[in-house]
């Protein structure tokens, strides 16, 4: 099973999908295995982001996902990266497909509802800096059929 880190951003809280956006990976089969809201201070936001530095976006990105309150989570599952990456949508929600995430809550670039770790090595290091050992809840679901085994 795979881990990924999926973030909730200021807009998607303050636009009350968290419910909504929880629900879109419960129902695709994914698992939540650690769950929490938190503000982001400056320099968290900066080392998330810190594959930007130096871009046009970079400092209204920092502002902006500093500027409310967020929901960090640990999905889990088979091939988590890339089925939540599809679930999310293009980054740009003019161009995400209705369906995604993105393509039908969001309408602005800068205010695209939610993040995802793009790959395994992105996943890891953004649940380093969300998480600690114990905030990770590691439980079987009574669909994960091997129990019965
Ligand atoms: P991703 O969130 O789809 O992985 P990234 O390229 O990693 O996209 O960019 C991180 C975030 O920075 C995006 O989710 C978006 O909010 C913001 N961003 C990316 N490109 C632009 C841009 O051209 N203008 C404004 N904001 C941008
Ligand atoms: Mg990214």
């Amino acid at each position: 099973m795979e881990k990924t880190f999926v973030m909730i951003k200021p807009d998607g809280v303050q636009r009350g999908y968290v419910g909504e956006i929880i629900s879109r990976f419960e129902s695709k089969g994914l698992k939540l295995v650690a769950l929490k809201m938190l503000w982001i201070d400056e320099e968290t936001a900066r080392e998330h982001y810190a594959e930007h530095k130096g871009k046009d976006f970079y400092r209204p990105l920092i502002n902006y996902i500093t500027s409310g309150p967020v929901v960090a989570m640990l999905v889990e599952g088979d091939s988590a990266i890339k089925v939540v990456r599809k679930l999310v949508g293009k980054t740009d929600p003019k161009e995400a497909k209705p369906g995604t995430i993105r393509g039908d809550l969001g309408l602005d670039v800068a205010r695209n509802v939610v993040h995802a770790a793009d790959s395994e090595k992105s996943a890891e290091r953004e649940l380093n800096i969300f998480f600690d050992p114990e905030d990770i809840k590691e439980y079987e679901l009574s669909s994960e059929e091997w129990l019965y085994e």
